[in-house]
């Protein structure tokens, strides 16, 4: 399976109107996560992380050049205030430094699915911006340059702007050096066509950010350099067993790398807990498909919402089972997605 990456379509820019383009991007999920950062300003990981594109949940963003005095951010239809448009402005700010031009610009951004509720929206939402606004300020950005852009919105959008299954590398010291060598690719396994079932318990937006969390996590939790040092080596098993699509050890080592992030986020201090009493009764819920025979693995990121990798074969059963469990839960089927592309349509799907 391929599908077009931002690349590819880097040349369908010149269709655009000057100073106005139209991008969509899907969230992605890592299976081996990204928790903390070595450098705050450029976005640089303590660790590499890996991560399949997902093809629900699509941010569709469009970027205009005005003429007026600010940057206007419009987020699912209300005028973004705050942090929210603190964050887009900072970002145009790099991406009108890299440009060499001043031109404020509209912005106009929907998320199709949850905001904010660690369903990988800042990913999607930075993939998108990247992408959109490169074109707009006139940027001609290769993939990899595409990717780091994106990571200086949010670290999780650097792997956005590709599809299938993709790895964030680390990259190597700081200051320019890591800036350049810190960058997402894709690393192919698409044939293995998982199924990844969205379990969401939650879909208003979390207590604490993930950045904040992230940092408060790195600085105060005594397991947190154990779990880093043990992120490395189940990076490097991830490669390979996607490699040779071996879809239990892709679970077997995702759902151990999650698990062992929000320890981490159990022994900050204070404690940060995003599991709730629904994760867990999901979490109990995928061991009894396993003692089934079935292949079904969780991954949670920074909220509660559990996400199920199996075989597309087997996701309605497992989505099936998860819904049983009661009202308090609703399942969406993701398989893989698309990376980050310019489009002249604005509704993304
Ligand atoms: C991940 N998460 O690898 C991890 C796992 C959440 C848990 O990336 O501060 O929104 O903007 O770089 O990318 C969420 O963090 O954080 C995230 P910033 P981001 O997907």
């Amino acid at each position: 399976m391929t599908f077009p990456s931002a690349v590819s379509v880097a040349s369908e820019r010149s269709e655009d109107r000057d100073g106005e383009a139209v991008a969509v991007a899907y969230p992605n999920i890592a299976l081996v996560k990204y928790w903390g950062k070595r450098d705050e300003t450029l976005f640089l990981p303590v660790t590499g992380s890996l991560s399949m594109t997902l093809d629900i949940f699509p941010t569709t963003t469009s970027v205009r050049l005005i003429d007026g005095p600010a940057d206007t951010v419009e987020l699912n239809d209300a005028a973004a205030t705050g942090t929210a448009l603190a964050r887009v402005e900072k970002f145009l700010d790099l991406v009108r430094a890299k440009a060499g031009r001043t031109d404020r610009a509209a912005v106009v951004t929907a998320n199709a699915g949850p905001t904010g509720a660690g369903l990988a929206s800042s990913a999607s939402g930075f993939a998108a911006l990247a992408t959109a606004a490169a074109a707009a300020y006139g940027l001609d950005l290769d993939g990899r340059a595409l990717s780091r852009l994106a990571r200086r919105g949010s670290g999780s959008a650097s792997r956005s702007i590709f599809g299938g299954f993709v790895v964030w590398h680390a990259g190597d010291g700081d200051g320019e050096a890591g800036d350049l060598s810190s960058y997402a690719e894709p690393i192919g396994g698409d044939e293995l066509d998982p199924a990844l079932v969205v379990a969401v318990v939650e879909a208003g937006a979390k207590a604490v950010s993930s950045r904040v969390a992230m940092r408060q996590t790195t600085e105060t939790s005594p397991f947190y350099r154990p779990w880093a040092e043990s992120s490395v080596l189940d990076l490097a098993e991830m490669r390979k067993a996607v490699a040779r699509q071996d879809l239990p050890a892709i679970g077997e080592i995702a759902e151990r790398n999650a698990l062992g992030m929000h320890a981490t986020m159990l022994t900050a201090r204070p404690a940060i807990r995003y599991l709730s009493p629904h994760s867990l009764a999901i979490l109990d819920a995928v061991l009894a498909l396993r003692a089934d025979g079935i292949v079904a693995y969780a991954t949670i990121d920074a909220g509660p919402n559990v996400k199920v990798l199996c075989t597309r074969a087997d996701a309605p059963l497992v989505a099936a089972t998860i819904e049983g469990l009661g009202e308090f839960v609703t399942t969406r089927t993701a398989h893989i997605g698309p990376g980050a592309r310019l489009t002249t349509g604005g509704d993304g799907e």
